[in-house]
């Protein structure tokens, strides 16, 4: 009999079933979050609410200062709340898990949303009686004609729009080249805590008032400029700092109704760390730990950052106030875990809503990667791990929830241990931690312009990406491209058949014309080139647009630059700026794999004839399964095959070609990313079926990993065709996602251990960007799509995130169910 290996999160899991876990007294705060788990989000109409009151009496008036004076109507007007047990204190919206909504930026979706939200399929959302009333009398009609999606889709030209939205109904995406613009203001960000940590907002307010007394009074630009900018910092100063007073007293207030003693004392030390962070320099760790929360709670309000704002290298900027107080005996490290542990359940109970059914799509399972960063290198390039880098470490593994988003940095001398402790952490199963490569990430921001400190300094963001806060400027979503829609439009002269005879792309000739592999090929990098044609004009225009939708007065005053030329954030080019920008290659894998089984099958070896083949996709192989079979068995990427690799570096060329050449007239650098989010999933629901023999409107292959089950021969030929289709001459590459699924068995006990240390190495010496793992055995997944009630705590590993497998849409449950298994390191 074979005995399956279980991980650990596995063992847990079949404990709980079997109920054996019952008596184990809970933590803190596993209790705060079994006070909310399972139950379904509600929506908080609050944040739209303020909002909208204010921007009515600011009308006219300079944007930053409008929205400055909305964060102070907030911050004085929306209810605040301190959970039971909790330490750590900040939250904008009800009790238990909640979203926000940013009528702003694509609220012309409120009237659907509000209906189809509860219903949703896709990371579904609660909504009030009293709520829905809000949103849709008092938030909605302000924003009519005024949100930022409404603009972009009067700025697209009629021939743009094709690839974008419906031309009939721009609320509906095509999920061809597909702007994200319009369901977040702004993409993944990293903040300066270090700091607001280090002086405190009453001392940045003084900075700003300051700097207004120096100010020209003469000055045309001083006086329309920079003094909205400078009182915007004014005004948000004070309203931070209310908002966290607000708590202070809300604290004060609970203590004196508080029976309990202890929670009694509690409460006193909560509402005297409101009464002093972030309005002064934090002065202990738990102080830090809650300036560091209320700073990064206050900008969700602020706006919509896709993927929610990321913490930054934690374990650096904090380890001073951690060291300090363990060294005076005031802190231990327990007591550590235990308010690091407290900020991961308040992470927990924001949850990114997407009012937009695209948005949706892209992020399901609630997505979220407010990626804390550890390791890594220190400004002077040596190596960073210190002590609150294992504590970030052990915490995840004792207290395994989908959240923080842990990002551990490697690099080729990352001591044994941090090795060691990472890959023991991954092998819990729940995903964490994801790493990310110093190797390739610090020589890339070297080459875009950075100084060694700040390049050392990078701090993870987002799934993959790497942001280096205060010279990192650009915040613009950018463009999905969906290049598996490119082929199918080689194969059917510029028409998909989702979209009937309407010929959406290039008429590149009809393929049973072409006579060699060459021509079919170059038909297909036309309709590349022509996707990159359109995501690139889509950005110019977004570009230019957000400055005048969008302002975040509370991320400016903690970005240096964002001072030093008063502007803010959201200001198209900020002087001295790198700015880090990105599109996306979604469906690399199937691309690959199609082009190449068309080469082989019909070009090389004529075992299919080009009509043969168009019958059976069209046909979606119903009829046709000698054919799939044979086209399965073409090269495919992933297995270190040169034939494939080599299709795939060269699509990977020509669009880093393409960016070096029209990134310059952006102004930025629009660099080539492979990051899916889920949108592999909505992206594969518009593509028929592909000459790599996957079926019509599955999901694509997602970021840089193989197609689904094309990888045979293990996880060193997944990284080595990783490493074979990057073109490292080429600057203007960005993130590369790369998901591998390995069993238990292959990295059980110590053996394993040192197995998986060795892949991570190869990992690191071979450059690649991004890795991340999911640990388990097909048939949990299986049992756990089949009896979704016993499972309900199973996290997997989705793109960049962590997320709980039974929160997924069914297509998403198969895709990963499908990933392939390697069963050996
Ligand atoms: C993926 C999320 O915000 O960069 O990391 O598009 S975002």
């Amino acid at each position: 009999m074979v005995t399956t290996v279980l991980s650990p999160q596995e063992i847990r899991i079949e404990s709980e079933i079997s109920n054996k876990l019952n008596f184990i007294k809970k933590s803190r705060a596993e209790k705060i979050l079994d006070s909310f788990k399972g139950e379904r989000p509600r929506i908080d109409a609050y944040r739209a609410k303020y909002f909208t009151e204010s921007f009515k009496e600011t009308e006219g008036e300079a944007l930053i200062l409008r929205w400055a004076k909305a964060l102070k109507r907030y911050a004085e007007k929306a209810p605040v709340y301190i959970d039971k047990d909790q330490l750590i204190v900040g939250r904008s919206g009800y009790p238990g898990r909640y979203g926000l909504v940013y009528p702003e930026l694509d609220g012309d979706f409120l009237d659907i949303a509000i209906k189809e939200l509860p219903k949703r399929e896709t990371s579904p959302f609660n909504i009030s009686k009293e709520d829905a009333r809000i949103l849709i009398e008092e938030v909605a009609p302000y924003w009519k004609g005024k949100t930022f999606h409404e603009d972009l889709a009067k700025a697209l030209s009629d021939e743009t729009i094709k690839y974008t939205y419906n031309p009939n109904n721009t609320l509906e995406s095509r999920f061809i080249v597909n702007e994200t613009a319009s369901f977040r203001s702004s993409i993944q960000w990293v903040h300066d805590y270090e700091k607001v940590l280090k002086l405190g907002y009453i001392e940045i307010r003084n900075q700003a008032l300051k700097a207004l007394e120096e100010l020209d009074p003469f000055s045309p630009v001083d006086n329309t400029e920079k003094a909205p900018f400078l009182n915007a910092i004014v005004i948000v100063s004070d309203a931070i700092i209310l908002w966290a007073r607000r708590h202070g007293d809300l604290a004060l207030e609970l203590s004196k109704r508080e029976n309990d003693s202890i929670r009694r004392d509690e409460l006193k030390v909560i509402a005297s760390n409101c009464y002093r962070v972030p309005a002064y320099p934090a002065e202990s760790f738990y102080e830090a730990v809650q300036s560091q929360w209320f700073v990064q709670m206050f900008s969700r309000i602020e706006q919509k950052t896709g993927t929610v704002i990321s913490n930054g290298r934690m374990d650096q900027y904090l380890y001073p106030y951690y060291k300090k107080d363990v060294e005076s005996g005031v802190l231990t490290d327990e007591g550590a875990i235990e308010l690091l542990d407290c900020v991961w359940v308040a992470m927990a109970q924001f949850i990114d809503l997407y009012i937009s059914p695209t948005g949706g799509a892209f992020n399901e399972g609630y997505a979220h990667w407010e990626a804390v960063t550890i390791g890594g290198q220190t400004k002077e390039g040596v190596d960073a791990t210190n002590d609150l880098t294992y504590l970030f470490l052990e915490s995840k593994k004792n207290f395994p929830l989908n959240y923080p988003d842990l990002a551990a940095r490697i690099h080729t001398r990352s001591p044994i241990r941090y090795l060691y402790e990472v890959a023991e952490t991954i092998k819990d199963g729940s995903g964490f931690p994801k790493l990310i490569n110093d190797e390739e990430v610090v020589p890339l921001l070297l080459s875009k312009g950075a100084s060694f400190d700040e390049a050392y300094d990078y701090a993870v963001s987002g799934c993959a990406e790497c942001r280096m806060p205060n010279r990192d400027t650009y915040t613009s979503p950018c463009a999905y491209i969906n290049f598996a829609a490119a082929l199918e439009m080689t194969l059917y002269n510029g028409k998909m058949q989702k979209y009937g005879d309407e010929v959406i792309g290039l008429e590149t000739g009809d393929p049973r014309e072409f006579k060699s592999f060459d021509e079919f090929f170059d038909a297909y990098l036309k309709q590349q080139k022509n996707f990159l044609k359109h995501a690139f004009i889509q950005q110019h225009e977004i570009i230019r647009l957000r400055e005048q939708h969008f302002a975040a007065p509370l991320s400016s005053s903690m970005h240096r630059l964002c001072l030093e030329n008063y502007k803010d954030i959201h200001s198209a080019h900020i002087e001295g700026g790198i700015d880090l920008g990105y599109f996306e290659f979604i469906g690399y894998g199937t691309v690959i794999d199609s082009l190449s089984a068309v080469k082989k099958l019909v070009f090389e070896h004529k075992k299919i004839t080009i009509d043969e083949l168009l019958e059976a996709t069209q046909n979606n192989f119903e009829g046709y399964e000698a054919i799939r079979q044979q086209l399965l068995s073409a090269p495919s990427y992933g297995n270190n095959d040169e034939y494939a690799d080599s299709i795939a570096k060269k699509l990977d060329y020509e669009a880093l070609k393409f960016t070096e050449k029209y990134s310059k007239e952006l102004g930025v650098n629009l660099d080539l990313r492979y990051v899916p989010f889920t949108s592999h999933v909505p992206f594969g629901k518009v593509v028929s079926a592909t000459p790599n023999g996957r079926f019509s409107f599955t999901p694509l292959a997602d970021g840089s990993s193989a197609s689904h089950g094309a990888d045979v021969n293990g996880p060193t030929a997944v990284l080595l065709s990783n490493f074979e289709s990057k073109n490292y001459g080429i600057k203007n590459r960005a993130a590369r996602l790369l998901n591998i699924k390995l069993t238990p068995s292959c990295v059980d006990g110590d053996e394993g251990t040192d197995r998986l240390v060795d892949l991570i190495r190869t990992w690191c010496d071979l450059k690649l960007w991004h890795l991340q793992f999911n640990i388990i055995n097909k048939e949990t997944l299986i049992e756990a799509k089949k009896n979704p009630e016993d499972y309900s705590n199973l996290l997997v590993r989705v793109a960049g995130y962590s997320a709980y497998f039974v929160e997924l849409s069914e297509d998403l449950q198969d895709d990963i169910i499908a990933r392939t298994e390697h069963r050996a390191i």
